[in-house]
């Protein structure tokens, strides 16, 4: 098994690289992260929950973060990768850090859909959908964005197996999207943001996608996002766009983000990391490293903002 110390941060790493270091870095630093299996994918490889935070004998709000749900989008699991090493690295030195881990907890998904990643590997770097089969159709895979209970396919996804954005036969029909909300639902009194790692477009989206309808707390959400997007541009001075899913992007249900919310997690985000276009999801690796820098500034931002809130 490769150690944290080989492992690449600067790559896109294969699933077979991120669950030696899932286990490695997990085993390494035992006083500020802990694992669990949340459960197996349709092809059967175990979804691990990283915990990071300081061990405390009061129970601590927690953030969820995850990445990966969409197989494409490597730079997704690269930011979560960097994520975890830069909070293990700067606890201790840097303030925010150091409080947001003594304070909170913050679980770490580094890839949501490890089925479709795998696949991305190894047959068709375009992929995006799981890749659950079922009698009935020879097409294969569901959207997990269109898959959750959130307005569930009305719009912006498609009710045809063969669709990319295909919604699934039924709500959290997909194992992937059933043990994340499993998770969410079980920790619901303790989680107090929701972070999801897409690519691209370089946007920063909040509820609702499934509806025009502002959400309950848009101005507070837009609040957050636009100062989490100007952090982001301080370093490289790379634009982000702000917004509701539905005007922002497009209108589209059976999303993470608006399903979380709706559940009752206030501080609900979906990241869209670079660029927007020239390489789109195949964002070249000498991206990676600023890619995932500036968005550690938003992404602590947010974490911030929810600790003092
Ligand atoms: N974009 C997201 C998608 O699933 C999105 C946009 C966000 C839709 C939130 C619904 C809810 O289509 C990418 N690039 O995957
Ligand atoms: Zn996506």
């Amino acid at each position: 098994k490769a150690s944290p110390r080989s492992h690449s941060y600067t790559k896109y790493n294969d699933w077979n690289k991120i669950q030696s270091w899932i286990a490695s870095i997990s085993s390494s630093n035992p006083s500020l992260i802990s694992k669990q299996v949340i459960g197996n994918t349709y092809e059967g490889r175990p979804m691990t929950v990283l915990k990071l935070g300081k061990k405390s004998s009061s129970t601590k709000p927690a953030i969820f973060m995850d990445c990966g749900i969409h197989a494409r989008e490597w730079i997704s699991p690269a930011f979560c990768q960097w994520f975890v090493k830069e909070a293990l690295a700067t606890y201790g030195s840097d303030s925010q850090m150091t409080s947001l881990l003594n304070q909170m907890d913050v679980f770490v998904l580094p890839v949501f859909n490890i089925d479709g990643y795998d696949y991305t590997h190894k047959s068709n770097r375009m992929w995006r959908k799981t890749r659950s089969r079922k009698s009935g159709s020879s097409c294969i895979g569901t959207d997990p964005n269109r898959n959750f209970n959130a307005g569930w396919c009305s719009t912006g996804a498609s009710n045809n197996p063969c669709s990319d954005t295909f919604c699934g036969y039924k709500p959290e029909s997909e194992i992937e999207v059933k043990n994340v909300a499993d998770f969410i639902r079980r920790n619901k009194s303790i989680i107090k943001a929701y972070i999801t790692i897409h690519s691209y477009s370089q946007l920063l989206l909040f509820p609702y996608s499934y509806t025009y309808e502002l959400a309950a707390h848009h101005s507070e959400l837009l609040k957050v996002a636009e100062g989490a997007s100007a952090a982001l541009r301080s370093l490289y001075g790379t634009r982000y766009t702000s917004g509701p899913g539905a005007t922002t992007i497009y209108p589209a249900a059976g999303g993470s983000d608006d399903w979380a919310y709706d559940l009752g997690v206030k501080y609900s985000y979906t990241f869209e990391l670079r660029d927007t276009g020239r390489y789109g999801f195949l964002l070249p690796e000498s991206q990676i490293k600023p890619t995932c820098e500036e968005t550690m500034l938003a992404v602590k931002y947010i974490a911030a903002y929810v600790q003092k809130n």
